[in-house]
């Protein structure tokens, strides 16, 4: 409302620079602690599990991950098709700027599995590597998640040794996580300020009739369907429990999604919000949110599959079903990719685009709405990652469990006490496991 009442002032671009101010703030703070707090979660989170543990728990999120972006992909190939935003004749005329480069798959590939091992760890909390052995700004996410499991599982297997590392991580993690609880106390203000920036700083809706819009819509319609319907009916089935209530915990993280339109800058949001409010364990939180963030984008594949069939449409291309099955596989790829590749948006637009042989100047068409559906799409992968955190834990609390028990005993014998505590320490052993590693 803040947005839209000041909008009839036509402010100048400078004035909306000073207007969306504490906006940019809170981004920044957020920013600030994503690297300190991946670094910490994982490898505090990978060795408190034992490696058979973490390996089943891995293979878990991995399956989720890969069922919950074909389906979003599916819903929407499924929208694109119903609606047909694409059909009549073309109403923008495409302004050729001609600066989208062709952009090899291959060549992403080898980006994506190059920033997988960063030659130098500094570097890459700011740098990606991009083909021919140059650098783009950006921290290299993949490469950071990759050395932190790695150094997580390696000081879990440490035992004693590792006593150091594991405290040390442990204490980095909880130290950020009080930060957290700090600027959560800002967010409210800074979002504000995000969203009525963006709002006053919009264009008129005008184009938004006619194929754009209903392009929109599809877009619209397909993540509500995945986000509201899909991802609750899954957790639902999985745990029995009502999807809502675990919905309502994280409505902090979904607004801060909708108006950093970053999953990666929510992050300290989406932990606090799981872990405080859901009461999901965090052993599962920290091994889960990083590597989902990272890989994890339901919104990101369902909207590059509606866009690529849209464009189809626009030229009047008719797909069969071997293109469809194209565009759904490299749209999902896409969206796992997206943060091992530097310039991510454009360019994995590109490759989907290229792979059934569509006309690349076309992505201009779609720029336009670009900023709004962005933050949809992000509050979908927030929300995706955070239930897949739930149906993980579910899932895992077998081997959750026998851990706690574990630690129960380990510190009976390192404190020698008397034989009949033991069958009250493992009734505590839960409480006692989460009140160390708070
Ligand atoms: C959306 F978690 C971290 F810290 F490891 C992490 C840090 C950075 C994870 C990811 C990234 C990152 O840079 N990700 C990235 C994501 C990079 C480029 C593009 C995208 C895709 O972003 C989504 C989209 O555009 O659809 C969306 N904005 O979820 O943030």
């Amino acid at each position: 409302m803040l947005g839209f009442s000041l909008r009839p002032y036509k402010l100048s671009i400078r004035e909306i620079k000073y207007f969306s101010f504490p906006g940019e703030l809170l981004m920044r703070m957020l920013q600030m602690l994503v690297l300190p707090l991946i670094i910490s979660s994982l490898v505090t989170g990978i060795s408190s599990l034992d490696s058979k543990a973490s390996g089943k728990m891995g293979m878990r999120a991995v399956v989720y991950y890969m069922v919950t972006t074909f389906i979003a992909v599916f819903i929407g190939i499924v929208m694109v098709i119903i609606i047909r935003p694409g059909k009549g004749s073309r109403d923008s005329p495409v302004s050729s700027s001609g600066n989208i480069e062709p952009v090899q798959a291959a060549d992403a590939f080898l980006d994506l599995i190059r920033n997988m091992f960063p030659p130098n760890l500094v570097e890459a909390c700011f740098k990606q590597s991009v083909p021919m052995g140059g650098t783009s700004n950006g921290v290299n996410a993949l490469g950071m998640v990759v050395f932190s499991m790695c150094f997580g599982l390696v000081i879990g297997n440490m035992k004693q040794q590792g006593q150091v590392l594991r405290e040390f991580f442990d204490c980095l993690n909880d130290a950020i996580m009080r930060l957290v609880a700090i600027i959560i106390w800002y967010a409210p203000v800074g979002i504000l300020f995000l969203i009525a920036g963006k709002i006053v700083e919009m264009k008129d809706l005008v184009q938004m009739g006619g194929q754009l819009g209903m392009y929109t819509m599809s877009v619209i319609v397909g993540l509500l369907i995945h986000g509201l319907f899909v991802l609750p009916l899954l957790y639902f089935l999985v745990t029995r429990r009502n999807p809502f209530t675990f919905i309502a915990g994280l409505l902090q993280a979904l607004i801060t999604a909708l108006g950093t339109s970053s999953s990666s800058a929510t992050l300290p949001i989406t932990f606090r919000c799981l872990e405080e409010n859901n009461h999901v364990d965090k052993r599962v939180t920290r091994f889960v949110l990083p590597v989902g963030a990272t890989i994890n984008m339901d919104g990101t594949a369902l909207y590059e599959a509606v866009a690529a069939i849209f464009i189809a449409q626009v030229n009047d291309m008719d797909l069969n079903f071997g293109q469809i099955l194209t565009i759904s596989i490299t749209a999902t790829a896409a969206s796992i990719g997206a943060a091992g590749i530097p310039q991510a948006g454009l360019v994995t637009m590109v490759i989907v685009l290229t792979s059934v042989g569509l006309p690349t100047e076309d992505i201009t068409l779609i720029i336009a709405v670009d900023w709004f559906l962005d933050r949809l799409r992000t509050t979908t992968n927030v929300l995706g990652d955070s239930i897949g955190a739930g149906i993980i834990e579910h899932l895992s609390r077998q081997e959750l469990q026998s851990q706690d028990i574990e630690i129960g005993n380990s510190v009976i014998e390192e404190n020698e006490k008397p034989y009949q505590l033991i069958s009250q320490e493992n009734d505590t052993a839960k409480h006692h496991n989460s009140e160390t590693t708070m």
